[in-house]
């Protein structure tokens, strides 16, 4: 009797196991789920305290520049990257960080919005060199070229295990100061 149980259990995961692979092109592996494609961002608009200031890819690559070098630990690469460091932005945009502004920049939460909405927060200090080792840049080259598939703008950040918070086709910045 227990014999033939496990004969069942043996020819099911058997029977199963065959349609699987019965499913599956032969010699074919399975297709990457392909990334949705994010309207492509031009310009980019930062916020902040109700204040909108708009930049476009030009301008962006008119201001001062840093490239930094990553870990992608999706794609496993060493990526670098060049743009203008979120912090210079913030203070084009009249958020400049002294001893004056330390509570505000403490206090403030940064919304970085995709064309397709994906958004990420990040706290304000973190983007403050005077607070937090990390960079986080806006991004209009990567290796020295285009952006390719992630459009013209990309928000990176240097310190994160996995690339969820950078931003493809970057068109937003809300910085809100909170109660
Ligand atoms: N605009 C936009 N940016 C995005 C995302 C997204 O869906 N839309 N996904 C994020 C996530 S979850 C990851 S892990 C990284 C890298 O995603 P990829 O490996 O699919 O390129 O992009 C991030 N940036
Ligand atoms: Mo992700």
């Amino acid at each position: 009797m227990r014999r033939i149980g496990i004969a069942v259990i043996g020819l099911t995961v058997c029977v199963c196991g065959s349609m699987a692979w019965a499913q599956m092109p032969m010699g074919a592996a399975p297709a990457a789920a392909a990334k949705p494609k994010a309207p492509l961002s031009t310009s980019l608009s930062m916020t902040v305290t109700g204040k909108t200031m708009t930049f476009t890819v030009a301008q962006l690559e008119t201001m001062p520049q840093k490239t930094i070098t990553v870990d992608n630990e999706h794609t496993k690469n060493k990526e670098s990257y060049t743009g203008v460091p979120l912090e210079t932005l913030l203070a084009q945009c009249g958020a400049t960080y002294t001893p004056a502004t330390q509570k505000m920049f403490l206090h403030s939460t940064v919304r970085a919005i995709g064309t397709d909405q994906y958004f990420v927060i990040y706290s304000a200090s973190e983007v403050e060199s005077g607070l937090h080792a990390g960079d986080v840049i806006v991004a209009t080259k990567m290796n020295g070229g285009s952006l390719g598939d992630d459009g013209r703008i990309k928000l990176i950040s240097t310190e994160d295990k996995k690339p969820a918070r950078w931003v493809r086709n970057l068109v937003s910045i809300t910085v809100t100061e909170q109660q």
